[in-house]
């Protein structure tokens, strides 16, 4: 962690779970030096000081196609594309699923909290029918969209492609871990992870943790797609 400035994020936040997983990974495989974290707009640009590795700032939507970018000019980087579930899904989609489809060996980790949170936690594609936010006051009646299954279809059968959740940081490290050595192996990797935002949510400890077990993971199912 930065020792110049405290971390922004807020109490009860997923993003530094996945980003505390994601370094202790990167630091078992001896990778850190060589790892580049691409952030998009969002909570995850929280991330840029975060953690002693190099990082990368682009804009909403489009920090997969810079980190592929990287990639190809930096081939022995290990390089990250770090979004929220709006960035990735919604205005990212388009980028993010011919990365996958091209097979492109980059490593996508997308945290869903089911809301834009950077902004006040609007509906996002992710949101659950019923939710309620500021843009769907009475209850969002939209399915959500199921990113992992959506990429599996047109994604490398070598490419790897997973959904976990901040709760359970033995299977995020073990997702963590083979995302990266898809990259290694030069193919796509994502992974999802069912994150927190206590702000947005307006919920308090238990009813956090209540709210990923009981409402989102029925619907996310967790696991290699
Ligand atoms: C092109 C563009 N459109 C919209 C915005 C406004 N904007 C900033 S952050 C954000 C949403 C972020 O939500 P998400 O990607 O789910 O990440 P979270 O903050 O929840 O981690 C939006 C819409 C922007 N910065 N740029
Ligand atoms: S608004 Fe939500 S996602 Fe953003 S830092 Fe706060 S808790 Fe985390």
């Amino acid at each position: 962690m930065s020792q110049e400035a405290p971390a922004k994020f807020c109490p009860g936040c997923g993003h530094p779970i996945v980003l505390m997983m994601m370094k202790r990974v990167l630091d078992d495989m001896d990778l850190s030096k060589q790892a580049v974290l691409g952030l998009d707009i969002g909570c995850s640009l929280l991330a840029w000081n975060f953690l002693p590795i190099n990082t990368f700032q682009t804009h909403h939507g489009r920090v997969t196609p810079t980190m592929m970018g990287f990639k190809r000019a930096r081939p022995n980087s290990i390089s990250f594309a770090y979004a929220g579930d709006g960035g990735a899904y919604a205005i990212g989609w388009q980028s993010l699923y011919h990365a996958a489809r091209r097979d492109e060996p980059v490593t996508v980790l997308v945290v869903n909290n089911t809301i834009y949170g950077m902004t006040g936690g609007q509906t996002a594609p992710t949101t659950l029918q019923g939710q309620c936010t500021p843009t769907s006051p009475k209850g969002s009646v939209d399915k959500p969209f199921l990113g992992p299954e959506a990429l599996k279809f047109v994604a490398n059968e070598n490419a790897f492609i997973a959904r976990t959740a901040v709760n359970d940081p033995k299977q995020m490290q073990e997702y963590i871990k083979k995302a990266i050595e898809a990259q290694q192996a030069n193919h796509f990797s994502l992974v999802e992870f069912l994150s927190f935002c206590p702000t947005n949510w307006r919920t308090k400890g238990p009813d956090t943790l209540k709210y990923l077990e009981e409402k989102m993971k029925p619907v996310f199912v967790v696991g290699v797609k």
